[in-house]
């Protein structure tokens, strides 16, 4: 596996310096964020954030995310125009040495949570979610944002996206989504670089919007849209994780074998009565089999990426939610310790 880390550029609090101390780290993830959602990235921005991370001894092979734009993800007439773009992006990007972009196609909102600083007996604090305080939450109102979300949408712009979505049950857009990976893939196999789609976070429909990568039926039926390795799988624990009809080792043993994985996002959490706790990523700490999926993964011969995903706040560490420093560098420690052990012990 080669070891990665979440980096949001050179704005970001937690430098390249501290990011290359972390053992066996190999590549960065990041993304050109100075560009709206449909754009295509420039030329410079890339070529800045590869020479940045290059200078400080890692790899930039990783994006996440490169956005697809709701028209897209809506079928609009307009989507041709944002498809063209997002090629042109993937090409870009398999220029500048990038071999696999993360994406997501959620509607409207990525992954969400109902409270971001939760404090554990511990004193930690991380992301939870609670049924409860989901139902209480009004996205239309435009006052809620969460780290995952696009802040640029105001408050009519939301209303407006919710009517739109009216017309889009899963079918629609499983087909939206056909439409989309027919016209990228083929581009991505002539660049070179692994597509990786994010599953839906949490893996069920949420404010009356479809989500669709959610389990093993759907993800099968993703992975036949356009049937080529180059069609792959981020395969999110923590995302897949918070529904516990998916069986995650099996699922990982299956993927990895078929050679769809191409990026791992490895964290725990714990099921609890209506919702979900994010945890240390330590097995013992949360409801995820992170030793059997890692065994998965070394048994089917896994060579792709990892990352360790969200941390919890701790030592009084301040930040962005989910990306602080300490607790994500445990989290690759850990994961570390279990790939080494794991390979080892099956040799
Ligand atoms: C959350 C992340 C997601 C992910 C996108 C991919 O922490 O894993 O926001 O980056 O869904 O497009």
């Amino acid at each position: 596996m080669k070891l990665t880390f979440r980096w949001y550029g050179e704005s970001d609090a937690i430098t390249l310096d501290k990011i290359r101390q972390i053992p066996n780290m190999y590549s960065v993830v990041t993304a050109v964020y100075d560009v709206s959602v449909g754009e295509v990235w420039s030329e410079e921005s890339i070529a800045r954030l590869k020479q940045v991370t290059e200078e400080s001894g890692l790899k930039f092979e990783v994006i996440e995310s490169v956005p697809v734009h709701e028209d897209i993800k809506l079928g609009l007439p307009t989507r041709d125009k944002y498809i063209e773009a997002y090629k042109e992006n993937i090409r870009r990007l398999g220029r500048a040495g990038v071999k696999c972009i993360c994406y997501n196609f959620m509607p409207v909102f990525d992954w969400t949570r109902t409270q971001l600083d939760k404090v554990a007996a511990d004193g930690s604090n991380s992301l939870v979610y609670y049924e409860n305080q989901l139902e209480a939450m009004n996205p239309l109102n435009g006052e809620l944002s969460l780290p995952g979300w696009d802040s640029s949408y105001k408050k009519e712009d939301l209303k407006h996206l919710f009517e739109q979505y009216e017309a889009v049950d899963e079918e629609k857009l499983f087909e939206n989504l056909k439409y989309f990976l027919e016209a990228i893939i083929p581009v991505a196999e002539e660049c070179d670089v692994k597509m990786a789609i994010h599953p839906d976070d949490p893996p069920w429909p949420i404010f009356g919007l479809p989500r669709i990568i959610t389990n093993e039926k759907n993800i099968d039926r993703f992975l036949k849209l356009v049937d080529s390795p180059y069609n792959g799988l981020t395969f999110c624990v923590g995302s897949l994780g918070a529904d516990k009809n998916n069986d995650l080792v099996k699922m990982v043993a299956k993927y990895t074998a078929m050679g769809r994985i191409h990026f791992m996002h490895i964290r725990n959490i714990k099921l609890v009565d209506g919702g979900f706790e994010e945890t240390a990523h330590d097995q013992n700490y949360g409801s995820m089999d992170i030793i059997g999926i890692v065994k998965a993964l070394v048994d089917n011969g896994f060579d792709g990426y990892v990352r360790p995903d969200h941390g919890r706040m701790i030592w009084g560490e301040t930040g962005k939610p989910g990306y602080g420093l300490y607790d994500r560098a445990l989290g690759a420690s850990y994961l570390n310790g279990v790939f080494e052990t794991v390979e080892r012990l099956s040799k």
